[in-house]
């Protein structure tokens, strides 16, 4: 007899981890929908015939629950939740900011997977991790950011390591430029013409959906088909510095 199958998508507030919610509850998973903003989840989770669980992954105690609520088999977690705060050069950067987004990208991340990992083994389940271009290389006021996800990125790598010859599978997306509503309104402390700036002139930069695509593809490929890291970005951004844009 088939079980449900149980997916946990962090950061599932909106933007990327809402689409992914979306998309998984498409491929027939329970998704338990988390992030901060109990209400958003549980809108969420409403539509999608999920699991509302409100967590802040900087929390031992909230993780701990999530871990609880989401049982004792999970197939798929993707790690979604994290940001960049800030895009000063280095010689101005505000490292709470920094340790905000250390806090969020590594720690948090890593504090689910640690808590979720019996639970994905006993699921022989994948994890992906929503990683950046900011780790491929760095870019003028991206430090504090390119060193969070570059941390983050050496988590799946490391993970992948220690998990080889177990039927668990690890994988990365690093995504580029991705419009959704907050996460440039985030970086740049509220301010919306600062958030829209970057988008403006590019007819089509990546959407949630495209990442969602993505991650639903990489987490129902066979079981013995791991996809390491997928570097996705619109056709219009060639680096994160070389970015067509209309004028
Ligand atoms: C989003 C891509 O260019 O803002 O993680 O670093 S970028």
């Amino acid at each position: 007899m088939s079980h449900a199958r149980t997916a946990v998508v962090t950061g599932a507030s909106g933007g990327i981890g809402a689409a992914t919610a979306r998309a998984l509850a498409a491929e027939g998973f329970t998704v338990v929908c988390t992030a901060r903003r109990a209400e958003r989840v549980a809108a969420l989770a409403d539509e999608i015939g999920g699991i509302a669980v409100a967590c802040d992954i900087t929390s031992d105690a909230d993780v701990a629950s999530l871990a609880a609520s989401a049982g004792p088999r999970v197939e798929v977690l993707v790690n979604n939740a994290g940001g960049a705060v800030g895009l000063e050069p280095l010689a101005e950067a505000d490292l709470d900011d920094w340790t905000t987004m250390y806090a969020t990208n590594v720690l948090g991340t890593g504090r689910v997977t640690k808590a979720l990992l019996p639970a994905i083994r006993a699921a022989e389940g994948t994890i992906v991790f929503v990683t950046s271009t900011a780790a491929e290389a760095a870019y003028e006021g991206g430090a504090g950011y390119n060193a969070a996800k570059a941390g983050e990125r050496m988590l799946a790598g490391a993970l992948r390591l220690e998990l080889c010859g177990e039927p668990v599978r690890v994988c990365e997306i690093a995504p580029g430029l991705v419009h959704t509503a907050e996460f440039s309104l985030v970086r740049f402390g509220g301010d919306q013409a600062k958030a829209d700036a970057v988008y403006a002139g590019v007819a089509e930069p990546l959407v949630a959906g495209d990442i969602a695509d993505a991650i639903a593809w990489m987490t129902t490929r066979p079981a013995h088909v791991n996809i390491d890291r997928l570097v996705i970005r619109p056709r219009a951004q060639a680096a994160n510095h070389k970015l067509h844009k209309a004028r």
